[in-house]
């Protein structure tokens, strides 16, 4: 055995999995057959009489099966014999003589918690870095080793559909809430406490142990949860609004969650036989779709840049320490940036700005994230109080004389930036970084003036920041490679994907969202209903529509950034006139109640009709959408293959990542240069120039995109 140690306690085996070389454990071929061995070997030594499992790794239990060897299959038969014998070998495990205690510290995910469910006995530790779950529809599958049965029996079918739908991972203590674990213990006492358990396992004999398991505390699913998860008639209904809540999200686009239910339903309807039998016929199924294997390709996407540090090829730099943090501007975004460097990097946080009235306001904003995190139960009440203690305000820059990073998001206005950067660079350190969070406008015009311009970079963050993963850092020229790998650590740290950009008005992800913005734009002038143009871009994948979207962002924001764009890249980029006219009849959008839609109470409720008599246009709802789709997602394809061909982006890889993170381009489509290559350039080029003669030279296909289609050449060779 290469992966596997066994080593001996008393009467229990204890088994330690630390798959050699890999930084985690998964289940592949070769631990698969440690497994088997370890399991043949203790079935019939009588002087073991339970076994524990664990793992050697710092942070991981067993990060499910390996995903890289879903990318040496190709075949359904091939992924439907995968998970049958996956299935096969947790129920080895499950029917073992002896008992089998799981000890869990770290990730425990997909494969690796389906094998912890085919244990006795579950302990997991409370710490942080332990997870908890079924993340597998996460890659378009579902989980096919047993995890849709064994779940549902253990915590009930509601509450296992909450986790095996969605693909949720829990933490340790939400795990132990649910029943998902029997015990909940620090780390230092997790080999120890699963010892005692295997002891007192092993005390039980024959029967006594096929009545387990018995959870520690049975499921809490209360008078309601009997009546549905117990009742024929209950369950019909939970499969009926799992299903039908899953398509609203979903649009139809991701079949994994639904075969899911259907592995569910049929294991709890038809039992354990006919259960096993459609998880591993579906997941056969799922593995070989388009759709899995563009999510398993963002996955690898995702990891390979969690190690990119940012820098060109062949050039060094060691990120520098970053532990006091100091953001200007107290608006929704710098509060945003406040509280989510506090509660993810655990920083000092400094927040300025020139009204105290203001930075209340902004120190309440940013607690508010740190309040959200308590009340999910992600921080404990200590860590809560330990944290806000590090957000701290003023309305003068003296206090950022010790701050390692300045971040600023002030209005968005370059002499205004220039001056906040001059003020910033006089009471700083010289190795203090000054990072702009600009969402257009290039950083060499900002640093154009600055005394230290080795130290200046733009943070391009996302609004809401804590809740929109992705960060675009932009260097200039001048940006020394210490001053990018410290700004993409620090991204890191407060949990972003982070992907480093050229300086170029937009950057990346605006640069290809503004003329998809724009198209919407043009198309409500021409009558087109707002609600259409939303209906058809969520149809094609996207979570929200082009005009609910422009009500979020705020149409004042929007309308800024599109003067900007016009400016720099001509009338490809000219805005419609619309947005303007909705300015001047102070509608901002969904911040001041007023936008596209209508707010009542602040919710967002149906269109807002006066909208048309604004515009002096009758909405007419138009027989076939198609070519507003296209207007509109070619709009976004052209720019993003244009932009992509002036090396705004590093890779391929970086330009879809950041246009899914970003903007949520529907990730099941791979990202728009993945799409491009789907569609072939070809048939982009052939669609635009269709466009092009129908609604003007806005839609002229990119040089580098009609050579790619003379070459067929491909962003992804
Ligand atoms: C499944 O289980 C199906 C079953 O139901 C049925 C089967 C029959 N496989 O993310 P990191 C690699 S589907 C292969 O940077 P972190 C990763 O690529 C699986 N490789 O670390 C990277 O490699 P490298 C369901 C994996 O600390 C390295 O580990 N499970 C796997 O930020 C470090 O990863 C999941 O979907 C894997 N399963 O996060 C969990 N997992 O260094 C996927 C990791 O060579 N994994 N690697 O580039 C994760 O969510 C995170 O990696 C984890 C660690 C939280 C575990």
């Amino acid at each position: 055995m290469t992966a596997l140690t066994i080593s001996r306690h008393g009467g229990t085996a204890v088994l330690t999995l630390d798959l050699p070389g890999e930084p985690v454990n998964k289940l592949n071929a070769a631990v698969k057959a440690d497994f088997e061995t370890a399991l043949a070997e203790l079935r019939g030594d009588a002087m073991v009489r339970a076994l524990v499992i664990i793992s050697g790794k710092p942070d991981t239990f067993i990060a499910g099966a390996d995903i890289e060897e879903f990318t040496r299959l190709s075949t359904q038969e091939e992924f439907t014999r995968l998970s049958r014998e996956g299935q096969e070998m947790l129920q080895r495990l499950d029917d073992f003589p002896k008992p089998v205690v799981c000890a869990i510290h770290g990730a425990c995910l997909g494969g690796g918690f389906e094998l912890a469910l085919a244990c006795d006995w579950r302990i997991a530790t409370d710490h942080p870095k332990t997870q908890l779950g079924l993340p597998e529809v996460q890659l378009g599958l579902l989980p096919g080793a047993g995890g849709c049965q064994r779940l549902p029996l253990l915590i009930g079918l509601s509450a296992a559909l909450g986790i095996i739908m969605p693909g949720k991972t829990e933490s340790g203590s939400k795990a132990f809430r649910l029943g998902m674990v029997d015990e909940l213990v620090p780390k230092s006492i997790l080999l120890d406490t699963a010892l005692k358990a295997a002891d007192r396992l092993a005390g039980l004999v024959g029967a006594e142990l096929q009545l387990r398991p018995l959870p520690a505390r049975p499921p809490k699913t209360g008078l309601m949860g009997a009546i549905f998860d117990r009742t024929r008639p209950g369950r019909r209904f939970v499969y009926w609004k799992a299903r039908k809540d899953t398509l609203a999200k979903t649009g139809g686009h991701y079949p994994a969650p639904l075969a899911a239910l259907e592995a569910v339903r049929a294991g709890l309807e038809q039992g354990g036989p006919a259960g096993y039998a459609v998880e591993h016929r579906l997941f056969g199924e799922l593995a070989a779709t388009d759709v899995s294997r563009k999510l398993i390709g963002i996955f690898f996407a995702t990891t390979a840049l969690k190690k990119d540090d940012g820098l060109p090829p062949g050039v060094t730099a060691k990120p520098r320490a970053i532990e006091r943090l100091g953001v200007i501007g107290s608006g929704f975004m710098g509060a945003g940036i406040a509280g989510t460097a506090v509660s993810s990097a655990g920083v000092d946080v400094r927040l300025k700005d020139t009204e105290l009235s203001r930075i209340g306001k902004g120190l309440k904003a940013a607690t508010d994230i740190l309040s959200g995190r308590l009340k999910r139960r992600r921080i404990t009440r200590f860590e809560f109080e330990r944290l806000a203690a590090l957000l701290s305000g003023g309305t003068d820059s003296a206090s950022f004389a010790r701050a390692d990073l300045v971040i600023e998001a002030v209005f968005e206005d370059l002499e205004v930036k220039r001056a906040v950067l001059a003020e910033t660079e006089a009471v700083t350190r010289p190795e203090t970084i000054f990072a702009t969070n600009t969402s257009t406008i290039p950083i060499a015009e900002i640093a154009a003036q600055a005394s230290r311009p080795d130290r200046v970079l733009g943070m391009h963050f996302f609004s809401p920041v804590d809740r929109m993963p992705l960060l675009e850092i932009i260097p200039t020229g001048k940006t020394s490679p210490e001053t990018i790998a410290t700004a993409v650590h620090f991204g890191r740290r407060m949990g972003k994907t982070v992907i480093v950009v050229r300086d170029h008005p937009g950057f990346w992800v605006n640069r290809i969202l503004m003329p998809y913005l724009n198209e919407a734009g043009y198309a409500l002038a021409e009558g087109v209903p707002m609600e259409v143009l939303d209906r058809v871009m969520t149809r094609f994948g996207f979570p929200v529509g082009p005009v609910t979207l422009l009500d979020e962002v705020g149409l004042d924001v929007g309308a800024k950034a599109a003067g900007v764009m016009h400016a720099a890249f001509g009338d490809r980029l000219k805005p419609s006139p619309l947005i303007g006219r909705m300015l001047e009849d102070k509608r901002f959008g969904r911040k001041n109640g007023r936008g596209f839609y209508l707010y009542p109470k602040g919710k967002k409720a149906g269109p807002d009709e006066t909208v048309y008599d604004l515009l002096g246009v009758r909405p007419l709802a138009p027989a076939d959408t198609t070519i507003i789709e296209q207007r509109l997602v070619y709009s976004m394809l052209n720019e993003a293959a244009m932009a992509a061909d002036e090396g705004v982006v590093r890779s391929p890889r970086d330009g879809d990542v950041g246009a899914i993170f970003g903007i949520g381009y529907p990730p099941f489509r791979g990202g728009p240069l993945r799409y491009i290559d789907d569609l072939g350039a070809a048939k982009v080029v052939e669609v635009l120039r269709d466009l092009e003669r129908r609604h003007g030279s806005r839609f002229t296909p990119a040089p580098s995109l009609v050579g790619r289609a003379e070459q067929t050449v491909r962003f992804y060779p």
